[in-house]
């Protein structure tokens, strides 16, 4: 009696021992919140610009805000391919922003961030703007569509094959249409119309947005995108309900797995263009459209970390907010963000914005948040998307095998302040740029120095080598190529070594 006594206390000694070693190591959630086109300036707690984002100041006062945070690309895909991947885009020769109908971007054979967790038993999901192309380049949305997110570590996805303004306007969960009916089939053309079917630039009477460069193709919900779609009539998004949408499956995938670790990739579609925010939103932010949509985004960014607070996530979850390049006013459509701006600066105290290869091309809002384990402050570390591959792995204790990718785990946690030493960004067309400490140098490239989509925009090219001091010179006024040739020669020295690197 005595002795089974004791053996049942030490085989519940035993249990509770295991159970404890195994809370001590399981890994937390880890949750990833990328905004699209969102500038560092357009974030309060950034303190720049005029436009006020509660739901973002909090997370980064309940967390750490970095100062130089850099996404790879002044544009999305690229952007996005190497958050997933560790590896900078322009190794990809098709990394570029995808149409619509566009083939999968992410060889299926290659690891990724949500694989790296998989192999620790999370659950992976993506809910929002996808951009990295779908199926094997002749898609038919009517049928499942392998080729996606699954293919790349997800193992839930509810998204849009590419941005809010290209065809076609519908969601794909799992692979398949959402809401089709099967007598009403989706044809996608990028190159030429359906007989019949109307398009922005003949029928601009049916229009609610307005295009200024572009997007005057196929319509859906009053608004003309890029490239022509017929059918799919029961499918198509409507743009106000979006955010909403991406949100509740967003709190859905937490919800159902909060028992187990999970990944989600929450891919905001604001403030891309089309920028048409929930009615409750319009006029909010006396910006227009624009500013509406980025309040309508950091209202979400509240609601979800409310959700991991209500569900008592908080302190098992690791959460890192950003933006796939910098900002943008006119991007397409009249919707007066230029206008009615003001006194707001949505690249903070950079020069550039989106497509640029100066700073705010590229210079995003970077944030991470885990309650009890990163302690609130502002880290100046170097760090940029590409290294979050190498530092989860690194948090999942997974050998790292993207050598673009550091592990700065670290940095991300607020054990270092340092973080990376050098930095490539890329902007239109390919083109690189290179930081190195407190030094950018963009190399000579040929093309325009502007692009004109209603208001000019900054490519950052030169056939003259550019070098700026960032921490002295943050608005890029002072070209210090000339006076410096040693340096220049360095850096170039330097740039094509960690380019030949694969
Ligand atoms: C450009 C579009 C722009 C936007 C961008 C991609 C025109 C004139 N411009 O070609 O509106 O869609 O592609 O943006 O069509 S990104 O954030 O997804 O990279
Ligand atoms: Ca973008």
């Amino acid at each position: 009696m005595l002795k089974s006594g004791i053996s049942l206390i030490c085989i519940l000694l035993l249990g509770l021992f295991a159970a404890c070693t195994n809370m001590g190591q399981k890994h937390p959630n880890i949750v990833i919140i990328y905004a699209d086109d969102l500038g560092i300036g357009d974030v309060s707690c950034y303190q720049a610009g005029t436009l006020h984002t509660p739901g973002i100041d909090q997370m980064a006062a309940e967390g750490l805000r970095f100062t130089n945070g850099y996404a790879t690309a002044a544009t999305c895909t690229p952007s996005r391919y190497s958050l997933l991947t560790g590896e900078y885009p322009w190794r990809n020769k098709r990394a570029a922003v995808l149409a619509g109908n566009a083939p999968l971007l992410i060889d299926p054979a290659a690891s990724t961030l949500p694989k790296l967790m998989k192999k620790k038993g999370y659950a992976t999901a993506v809910v929002g703007k996808w951009h990295l192309g779908l199926g094997d380049g002749n898609i038919n949305w009517n049928a499942h569509i392998s080729e996606g997110p699954q293919e790349v570590g997800f193992d839930y996805s509810y998204i849009m094959a590419a941005t809010n303004d290209r065809v076609p306007t519908v969601f794909v969960e799992n692979g398949q249409v959402v809401n089709l009916d099967e007598n009403d089939p989706i044809e996608v053309d990028y190159k030429k119309n359906f007989e019949g079917e109307p398009t922005g630039k003949d029928n601009p009477e049916l229009l609610k947005v307005h295009p200024s460069h572009g997007h005057n193709m196929s319509i859906s919900n009053g608004v003309s995108r890029i490239g022509y779609m017929k059918g799919g009539k029961s499918a198509l998004w409507v743009d106000e309900d979006m955010a909403d949408t991406f949100l509740l499956k967003a709190k859905q995938f937490v919800s159902q797995n909060k028992e187990n670790p999970f990944f989600l990739f929450y891919a905001l579609h604001q403030p891309h263009v089309p920028r048409v925010p929930n009615q409750r939103f319009a006029g909010k932010s006396g910006m227009g459209p624009r500013g509406d949509a980025i309040l309508e985004a950091d209202w979400c960014i509240s609601e979800f970390l409310k959700t991991l607070d209500e569900q008592g996530l908080s302190d098992n979850t690791l959460v890192i907010f950003s933006s796939d390049n910098g900002p943008v006013l006119d991007d397409g459509y009249q919707d007066q963000a230029e206008e009615l701006l003001g006194e707001h600066t949505p690249w903070g105290q950079f020069r550039g914005g989106k497509y640029s290869l100066y700073d705010a091309g590229t210079h995003i809002p970077f944030i991470a948040r885990w309650k009890g384990q990163i302690k609130p402050g502002v880290s100046d570390a170097l760090i940029s998307q590409v290294d979050l591959y190498a530092s989860i792995a690194a948090l999942l204790q997974i050998e790292n095998t993207r050598p673009d990718s550091h592990n700065l785990l670290d940095a991300l946690t607020g054990k270092a302040s340092d973080g990376r030493d050098h930095h490539i960004t890329e902007g239109l067309q390919g083109r690189l740029g290179y930081r190195e400490g407190q030094w950018i140098l963009i190399p000579p490239h040929k093309g325009g120095k502007k692009i004109s989509w209603g208001v000019d925009m900054e490519t950052g090219f030169s056939l003259e080598p550019q070098l700026y001091n960032i921490e002295e010179d943050p608005a890029q006024q002072n070209n210090l190529a000339e006076e410096n040739p040693k340096r220049v020669e360095q850096m170039m020295k330097s740039f094509e070594v960690i380019k030949s690197h694969k």
